[in-house]
């Protein structure tokens, strides 16, 4: 793929290399940087990654997760070139990070949000791929070296993370050829990595999300519903925001719902917004209103108020775009 070519230069030019994500990482970052790291490896190169936030314990049967570093540890390293994946943004693999971690050569920035910036000396973007792993299924497609178990676990948990587990609709074909692709190279049981992934649920966070329920709310014609999360919940459950992982898409299946909304209070008062949309309206613009991001069906922003100031913000707007389409 002609996309691919500069790359392809930098790895003749450069030997050492960092990789990176976002800040929260999920199993299309994780899984994307270890692939993105063994195809280094197998190239001969010194390569570091290093992130903001810990590898969730549900990604640490993915191969090599154990070389993913600490931010604070790049401090002793300078490599060449810096690849940031699925991050959209240089500010999004954390504030340590996108101040400490200057490549002497190249920043690469991989990624298929449709709003990514084009931070990088090179941008490989591509809003069509359901998922960054799919970018680099086909980044090392183009190279002389066959994808091993090892990546191919990885990428397919990318892929799997990205999709919704294969429901949404950046699903492709493409995407399911893929992935039964790598399920044949990486010989493992689909079932397993899904159990992985979703079915290692601790009782906290089931606790969490009785709660979280409790606070559900909807329009009259039901076509906006959201959730709140406060820090009083989530110290109450002795759960973290990264437990509310999934909670919206709970009430996205609300058969009225149009715009699902998850509203999480933030320690330093602001609120952080999740938005997902049944496919009729673009959440991505919506978030856009308030300096977010992320794809037409699933997106997010930070709203800097109270969160129950932020509701009446987001709803308002959400409701705006509700009326666009009736
Ligand atoms: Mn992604």
């Amino acid at each position: 793929m002609d996309s691919f070519r500069p790359l392809f230069t930098l790895f003749e030019q450069y030997q050492t290399f960092a990789i990176s994500t976002h800040v929260n990482p999920d199993g299309d970052a994780i899984g994307s940087e270890l692939a993105f790291y063994q195809l280094l490896k197998k190239l001969g190169k010194t390569v570091k990654i290093y992130n903001t936030d810990l590898v969730p314990k549900k990604y640490q049967f993915l191969p090599y997760w154990k070389n993913i570093e600490d931010a604070k540890a790049s401090k002793d390293f300078c490599p060449e070139v810096l690849v940031i994946l699925d991050a959209s943004s240089r500010e999004r693999i954390g504030p340590f990070l996108s101040k400490h971690l200057i490549p002497t050569h190249a920043v690469v920035n991989i990624d298929h949000h449709i709003t990514a910036e084009d931070f990088g000396d090179y941008n490989i973007i591509i809003p069509t791929a359901s998922s960054t792993a799919e970018i680099i299924y086909k980044l090392i497609k183009s190279t002389q070296i066959p994808i091993d178990k090892a990546s191919a676990l990885c990428l397919y948990t990318g892929l799997m993370f990205d999709t919704g587990c294969f429901r949404y609709s950046n699903a492709t074909p493409e995407t399911h050829r893929i992935a039964a692709d790598l399920i044949e190279i990486g010989d493992f049981a689909p079932d397993e990595v899904y159990c992985q992934v979703y079915e290692q649920v601790p009782l906290e966070k089931i606790h969490l999300l009785g709660q979280t329920l409790q606070t559900l709310e909807l329009t009259p014609d039901g076509k906006i519903a959201w959730i709140l999360i406060t820090q009083s919940m989530l110290n109450e459950t002795k759960t973290t925001l990264d437990d509310v992982e999934g909670f919206v898409n709970q009430i996205q299946a609300i058969e009225s719902v149009e715009i699902a909304i998850c509203v999480c209070e933030l320690p330093d008062g602001s609120t952080k917004i999740s938005l997902r949309s049944e496919g009729r309206v673009n959440v991505a613009a919506l978030a856009a209103e308030f300096d977010g991001g992320g794809h037409e069906r699933a997106s997010g922003c930070r709203i800097n108020l109270p969160c129950v100031a932020a509701i009446k913000e987001i709803v308002s707007s959400a409701k705006q775009h509700i009326q666009q389409i009736c």
